[in-house]
Order: C-alpha cells, then structure tokens, then sequence
C-alpha cells in the first residue's frame, strides 16, 4: 500500500477527521483514483475499527469519529465516484432499515448507483416498512435497495418485503438487499430479487435489474 493510502488508513482507524480532507486531496494530487482511496485507504481502515470495535477494544463514540473520518473523505470522492453522463437508467429508492442506524455502506451504494445513472430516492436510515411501501407508491422506482448491518434488523427486510406484498405494490419493483451480515441465501429465504455484496455488483445489478 503506498505511504498515503496508508496514512489514510490510519486516519480513518483514530478517527482523525480533521486532518482527512488534506489527505484525501493530497492522494488524488498524487493521482490516486477514488475508487483507489476508497478500496485500499478508507475501507481497510474501516475494516480494522470493526475487528477493534467486536474484540471491546473500541467503543462507539471512537467507531462514531472513524465513521465521520471516513465521510469526510467520501464528501471529496463523491463527484469522482458518481460521475456518469448518462442520469437516467432508472430510479433507486434506497434505505437503511427500521432499527438500524448505520448508513456509511448504503451510502456508498447510493454514490455507485447515481454514478452509474440512476435517480436515488435515499430514505436514510431507520426505515419503517410503511415508509418504503409509501416510497414504491409515490416514485414507482425500477429497484428498492435495503441495507442492514445488524444480524437484528436483517428481518425487517423480510417484514418490507411481506408489507410490499400486502401493499399490492410487490411486483412493481426489484428488492435489492446488502449490508455485512446479508447473504445471498437470506435473500433467496426472503423472496429478494437481488444480493449484492458490495456497492461496486449493487450497481451492476441496478442496472441488470433496470435493464
Ligand atoms: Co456498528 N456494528 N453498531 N456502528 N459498526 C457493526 C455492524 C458490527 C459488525 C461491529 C462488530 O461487532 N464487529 C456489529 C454488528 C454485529 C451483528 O449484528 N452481527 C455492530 C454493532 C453491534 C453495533 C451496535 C449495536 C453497538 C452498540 O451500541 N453496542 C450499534 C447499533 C446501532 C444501531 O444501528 N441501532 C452500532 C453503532 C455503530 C455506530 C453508530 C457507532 C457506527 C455507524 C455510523 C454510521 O454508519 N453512520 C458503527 C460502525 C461504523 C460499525 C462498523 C465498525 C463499520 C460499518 C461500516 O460503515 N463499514 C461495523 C463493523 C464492520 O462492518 N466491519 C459495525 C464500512 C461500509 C462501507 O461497509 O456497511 O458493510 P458496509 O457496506 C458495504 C457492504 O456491506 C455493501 O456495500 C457496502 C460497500 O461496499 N452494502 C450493500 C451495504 N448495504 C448494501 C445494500 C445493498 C447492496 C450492498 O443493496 C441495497
């Protein structure tokens, strides 16, 4: 890893924020890419604070510090990443679900699908499955994205799932689900159309999805 990915790393895991946004510029002045800083300076960093933060070595108000460090440096690569000359492959309504506040990965699906043209409904984070439903209603969206983090919250995305059904408004939209704990056996076991992994295939499947 070169010297600034690694700093920026480092950043991210002392949930060093101040000094992020002069990192991340001097990263792209050293004509690293985005996705580059993104894959092997923010995320690995990210990765470090989540083994700390499971073995008790970290609390929340440090994991709190890393996630505003590795925002900052979204802020900067966020153009980057979402630049696309073509701002109508379809509609995404996107959110984070009842229960569960973390939105650093739902957001960077979000930045992947806008990059890759489509129009985000992004709902944010905690989300009712009445707000979703009442989402597909008002945007008729081609793919509804959940995201959770919580082996907790995972079943919200089934209680969605079963209040689009109810709602009548199910087969009017793909259901794509993702978040660290989500698998593509879960997806299948809740009646998802779609599995992402990662924001990069979240995309490319929006797009399969739309197409
Ligand atoms: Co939380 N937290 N957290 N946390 N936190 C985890 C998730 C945890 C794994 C840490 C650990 O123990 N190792 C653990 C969950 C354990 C479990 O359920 N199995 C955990 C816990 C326990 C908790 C609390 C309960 C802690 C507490 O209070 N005791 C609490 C819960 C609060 C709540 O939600 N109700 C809590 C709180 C928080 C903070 C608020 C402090 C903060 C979130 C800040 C924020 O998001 N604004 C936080 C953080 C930062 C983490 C870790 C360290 C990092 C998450 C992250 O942002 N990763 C996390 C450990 C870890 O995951 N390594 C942890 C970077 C992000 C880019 O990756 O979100 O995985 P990720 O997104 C990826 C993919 O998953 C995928 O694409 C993204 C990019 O490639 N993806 C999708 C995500 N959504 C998708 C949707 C898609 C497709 C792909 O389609 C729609």
């Amino acid at each position: 890893m070169s010297e600034i990915l690694s700093t920026i790393s480092t950043l991210v895991i002392e949930g060093n924020f101040g000094e992020m946004v002069d990192k991340t510029n001097a990263a792209l002045e050293e004509g690293l890419g985005a996705e580059e800083i993104l894959n092997n300076g923010l995320m690995p960093g990210m990765d470090h604070v989540g083994v700390e933060f499971k073995a008790g070595n970290m609390f929340v108000p440090e994991v709190l510090r890393s996630a505003k460090a590795m925002q900052e440096a979204m802020e900067i690569i966020r153009p980057m990443l979402i630049e696309s000359d073509a701002p109508t492959a379809g509609k995404v309504v996107l959110g984070t679900v009842k229960g569960d506040l973390h939105d650093i990965g739902k957001n960077l699906v979000g930045m992947m699908c806008e990059g890759a043209g489509f129009e985000i409904i992004d709902l944010g984070k905690d989300v009712e499955p009445e707000a979703f439903v009442n989402a597909v209603k008002e945007h008729k969206p081609n793919i509804l994205g959940m995201s959770a983090l919580l082996t907790t919250t995972m079943r919200t995305m089934e209680r969605t799932i079963k209040a689009l059904e109810e709602a009548g408004v199910r087969d009017t939209v793909k259901v794509m689900i993702g978040g660290a704990p989500v698998t593509q056996d879960f997806a299948s076991q809740i009646g998802a159309d779609g599995y992402a992994a990662n924001a990069a295939s979240a995309s490319e499947m929006a797009k399969r999805f739309a197409g």
